[in-house]
């Protein structure tokens, strides 16, 4: 049984922009600053035209609840909000899980060039893909702080990666990071409301916040122990749809329940057949099954 807590304050939190890396820096200066920061950011890492089918087809799966709007320049919020695992949300998320592109992005090589350079040549992509549902109107439901080396069950060598499919600027509940917070090993957790439903503890004097608004293909590498969250969606009608996944050197170890589909464990009909039924390629259906580092 998980402690239950109150969510931090982030009022008094100060906000500076993200460290912006490019890849042409170099592997040794760019591990160098994710040792020291606990993340990388590569501002249009990957062309728009690369995250944009995935985008179109959320878009596709979500609508009409979320359809995309040319004068918002963003997606947009239909009718009532929702937040992962609320019933509307189970419905829709299967289909989400489906979507080959979703899985696909992040074994394209430019992708797996940006895991390298964290985890060298030899890169592990975890099968279990997420996809973020940011709705407004859903204060206090947002991401809370949180180290995936905790709720992956994951050693050091483990990183997320986070893409941005559209530009989301500072309304849209932005990804938010604690810089250097890795350095301190895993926290201690809390139950608390919001996607993932568990928060890491937030330490006094820990008041610098790293954010920037984002544009389509941003991507954003983070270690296992990096504390982050997101920002409340503060807008009317805009949503922020974004993806992300994990990755290891391979041969790491990894826990068993990051072989299943992101939210399999609470949703019957959300299993690999079901992913796996309409893909049109099979290279990447069960890719995962042979991997050495499972415990
Ligand atoms: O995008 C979000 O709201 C959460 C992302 C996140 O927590 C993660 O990638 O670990």
């Amino acid at each position: 049984m998980l402690a239950v807590g109150t969510a931090p304050s982030f009022v008094e939190v100060d906000y500076r922009p993200l460290t912006r890396s490019d890849v042409v820096e170099g592997q040794e200066t760019l591990r160098a600053r994710f040792q020291a920061e606990g993340y990388l950011y590569f501002p249009r890492a990957l062309d728009a035209s690369t995250v944009e089918p995935v985008l179109r087809d959320m878009l596709s799966v979500l609508g009409p609840h979320i359809r995309w709007d040319d004068s918002a320049g963003s997606p947009i919020l239909a009718g009532e909000p929702f937040f992962e695992s609320d019933p509307l949300w189970d419905r829709l998320y299967p289909k989400v899980q489906a979507l080959e592109s979703l899985h696909r992005l992040f074994h394209r090589c430019e992708v797996q060039r940006l895991m390298e350079l964290v985890a060298g040549p030899d890169v592990f992509v975890y099968p279990m893909k997420m996809a973020r549902v940011a709705a407004p109107r859903k204060l206090g439901f947002e991401t809370p702080p949180h180290q995936d080396a905790f709720s992956h069950h994951a050693g050091p060598t483990m990183a997320g990666i986070w893409i941005a499919l559209h530009d989301a600027d500072e309304a849209m509940g932005r990804l938010t990071i604690l810089p250097g917070s890795h350095a301190g090993g895993v926290r201690p957790v809390f139950q608390a409301q919001g996607v993932g439903g568990v928060q890491c503890e937030i330490y006094p004097g820990e008041t610098l916040w790293h954010v920037s608004d984002v544009t389509a293909g941003d991507v954003i590498i983070f270690h296992s122990q990096t504390v982050h969250r997101a920002q409340p969606n503060v807008d009317k009608q805009r949503v922020r749809l974004s993806v992300d996944t994990r990755f290891c050197d391979y041969g790491a170890p990894v826990f068993s329940t990051n072989l299943e589909p992101h939210h399999a464990w609470r949703i019957p009909e959300l299993d690999w057949e079901y992913v796996y039924r309409d893909w049109h390629a099979r290279d990447l259906c069960y890719y995962w099954q042979d991997y050495p580092g499972l415990f």
